[in-house]
């Protein structure tokens, strides 16, 4: 496959700690809202647990040895909060000796170590004051993140402040799909309001303290109007576009809150929770948006037929209940390939997104996929190889997506592959496979993927054709 694709352009694959490291209550690491959820009966399927997971935490040498092997010049993971500063008093050095080590490994296989604060995991201990939706957790969160720049200041030069905050606030505390598991909007909304406040404070601080690339990083979709004729439909794609992805961009970069997602949740007296100075300390100057995408949404105000498989009624769609009632909104299927997560494959559709946020956020600063992947139903072959087809497919139209966003003017600097290995994908357990790399869950055993070759080739001949 050959691209055209601006010369530094930076390769990567993702992680994040609650998925992949295990050890979930070694060296001083207490529980992460996720081990304690992954406890109730029925929350996870099959009742997975956290631990082992993939046993990053000691296996952590050999993973960097393998993204060496895959030319990757990125390695994006996070840093479990409930392992640094378990409860609420000093931090544990123990944990941040783990952070400290990857760091010097990936920096020896010349890596560029891009860590993320929050990836979903807050402290049970935090949570048990209110989690997120107690303000106070902002505060917590800037102590937790001058805990983690303390030790890793000196050689980490990129840091995102939160990964998806849609998911936690809305998935968290809303439609009660991830921990901690709560079914109030209103707390989704404080949720929402106090997690761009810590990202804000954090975003402060960090910067007074010399550091040049700072970013956060969103999930974010094209809410495509069904029949874009009916005006119904169009309102319905509205709303789901104020409430998943402007309620993220417009706070953050033009320091408000859109006036149509104000009234939407008006109900919930949402501004009441918007103190003042609270829009300037959150919309702070960034260097990056981390863009994650999987799928466009296709919105409809209209019922869908009383047969529609149950994963697409509008109550199983994750996050558009209890906001968004199914009488005016609803995600009819299309015709379209449909991965194993039973997402819609739509590569144009990413450039559409990367496009779109380079003309309606002007003065957005550059933007890198942070995410994007694919999960299937992998088989491990006789030769002992994954031949998986299907996420090889899905990974080469989605850098050509790219490819052609910065053809089109978007300034996208990078793409890390979701995800560098199988993992704990949380509320579906160990049931989904995204990685690039297999990983044999009896063994610990890990195998490239034809998906992983085929990344490797591909950041190898980008480096031979850059201008
Ligand atoms: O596994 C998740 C990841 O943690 C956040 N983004 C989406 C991925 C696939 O669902």
């Amino acid at each position: 496959m050959s691209l055209s694709l601006p010369s530094g352009f930076l390769w990567g694959a993702a992680t994040a700690a609650a998925q992949i490291e295990g050890a979930a209550h070694e060296d001083g690491k207490l529980d992460s809202i996720w081990d304690h959820f992954a406890r109730t009966p029925g929350n996870i399927a099959n009742n997975d647990a956290l631990d082992p997971a993939v046993d990053h935490y000691h296996r952590m040498p050999a993973d960097v040895a393998l993204m060496r092997e895959l030319g990757l010049d990125s390695y994006r993971f996070s840093v479990s909060w409930a392992r640094v500063k378990p409860a609420d008093g000093p931090a544990n050095p123990l944990g941040l000796d783990f952070y400290s080590r990857l760091v010097d490994e990936l920096l020896g296989a010349g890596i560029l170590p891009w860590l993320t604060l929050y990836h979903w995991d807050l402290p049970q201990a935090v949570q048990e004051k209110g989690g997120w939706a107690n303000r106070d957790t902002a505060q917590r969160f800037l102590d937790y993140a001058t805990v983690v720049h303390d030790t890793l200041g000196d050689r980490v030069s990129h840091w995102t402040t939160f990964n998806e905050p849609f998911c936690s606030a809305y998935l968290g505390y809303a439609s009660g799909e991830h921990a901690p598991g709560l079914t109030e909007p209103r707390s989704a909304l404080a949720t929402l309001h106090h997690q761009h406040l810590a990202h804000g404070l954090a975003v402060k601080e960090l910067r007074a303290r010399g550091t040049q690339q700072l970013g956060i990083t969103l999930n974010l979709t094209n809410a495509v109007p069904d029949d874009p004729d009916d005006a119904a439909d169009l309102d319905a794609a509205r709303r789901i576009d104020a409430l998943w992805n402007r309620a993220f961009l417009d706070p953050i970069f033009r320091g408000c809150y859109p006036d149509d997602l104000l009234a939407d949740v008006a109900a919930l007296d949402f501004v009441s929770l918007i103190h003042d100075g609270d829009l300037a300390t959150i919309a702070q100057p960034l260097d990056f948006l981390g863009v994650n995408y999987y799928h466009d949404d296709n919105v409809s105000a209209h019922p869908l037929p009383a047969d529609s498989p149950a994963g697409l009624r509008p109550t199983d769609k994750p996050g558009a209940s209890p906001f968004v009632a199914s009488e005016f909104v609803t995600f009819p299927p299309r015709a379209l390939p449909l991965t194993a997560m039973g997402w819609e494959i739509n590569a144009p559709g990413l450039t559409t997104l990367l496009v779109r946020l380079g003309d309606e956020y002007r003065g957005l600063p550059p933007m890198y996929v942070t995410e994007n992947g694919s999960a299937w139903d992998d088989v491990v072959s006789l030769d002992g190889a994954v031949h998986d087809t299907e996420r090889v497919a899905y990974l080469e139209s989605h850098v050509q997506a790219v490819a052609d966003a910065i053809a089109a003017g978007a300034d996208v600097r990078g793409y890390f592959a979701w995800s560098l290995l199988d993992n704990f994908e949380w509320a579906w357990g160990y049931e989904k496979r995204f990685g690039i790399i297999r990983v044999d869950y009896e063994t610990q055993q890990r195998t490239i993927k034809d998906s992983g070759h085929a990344f490797a080739r591909l950041i190898h001949g980008s480096r031979s054709v850059a201008p």
